[in-house]
């Protein structure tokens, strides 16, 4: 997976390909990443990319100009990508969403600063996504956590494959819970069926402690899931 960040930021992004899993995955070549600074784009000497909100308010727009230019360029080097804008207004991202992404070979994160873009800038936008209900401060973290969630799905980043796909959610449900040595910790005892060796009855065990675990932290997860499929 190639992916496209464009970014007035771009060493802030770039970190995300420096550590752990997914920094092993950009080493293996796996993942690469490339980014775009509209700042490289501006026609004006002083390479400003924002400006003042017409009719009137507080702080400052991402100028057109720059923006469209950086996303035709990155479109140029990434012709397969669909371009996605991180922002509060967009569509909540879930692990569904994730897993969708994951399928596409380029991928195209615009991320936004200042009060955010030109309205006008959804002209070059496919696709509106956001992490959640609040603000922060620049896409860039939005984006980061999208690349981050998309490569874990990828084939060959995670060490042990199988890995994503017990990941919470992936059967929709919540992980059920995991212990290592010792198996007596401050009077805390691990339970006695995961040092049985019956991998049958822990199999059983941990989806009924998955089912169970979302019941109590996650009740809205379970609404209109069968669990036969399981
Ligand atoms: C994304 C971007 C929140 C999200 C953002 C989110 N805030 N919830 N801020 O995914 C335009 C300028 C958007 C700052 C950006």
């Amino acid at each position: 997976m190639h992916f496209g960040v464009i970014t007035l930021f771009p060493e802030f992004v770039k970190s995300v390909a420096n550590f752990g899993v997914i920094g092993r995955g950009f080493e293996k070549e796996t993942l690469q990443l490339s980014c775009f600074n509209p700042r490289d784009f501006t026609l004006n000497k002083h390479g400003r990319v924002d400006d003042e909100p017409y009719g009137g308010g507080a702080g400052m727009i991402m100028q057109m100009q720059p923006l469209r230019d950086s996303i035709k360029h990155a479109k140029s080097q990434l012709p397969k990508a669909k371009v996605i804008y991180l922002s509060p207004q967009g569509k909540q991202l879930n692990q569904a969403k994730v897993s969708e992404l994951s399928q596409a070979e380029e991928l195209i994160l615009l991320c936004g600063r200042y009060e955010g873009i030109d309205e006008r800038a959804f002209a070059y936008i496919d696709e509106e996504i956001s992490l959640g209900d609040y603000v922060i401060s620049g896409g860039e973290l939005a984006a980061m956590v999208l690349i981050d969630a998309v490569s874990r799905n990828i084939t060959g980043v995670l060490g042990n494959e199988q890995s994503s796909q017990t990941d919470s959610f992936s059967f929709g449900l919540l992980d059920y819970p995991q212990y290592t040595r010792p198996a007596l910790f401050d009077g805390m005892q691990v339970p006695q069926v995961l040092l049985s060796g019956d991998h049958e009855k822990i199999r059983q065990w941990r989806q009924e402690q998955a089912i169970q675990v979302t019941k109590k932290k996650r009740p809205e997860l379970l609404e209109d899931k069968s669990f036969n499929s399981i």
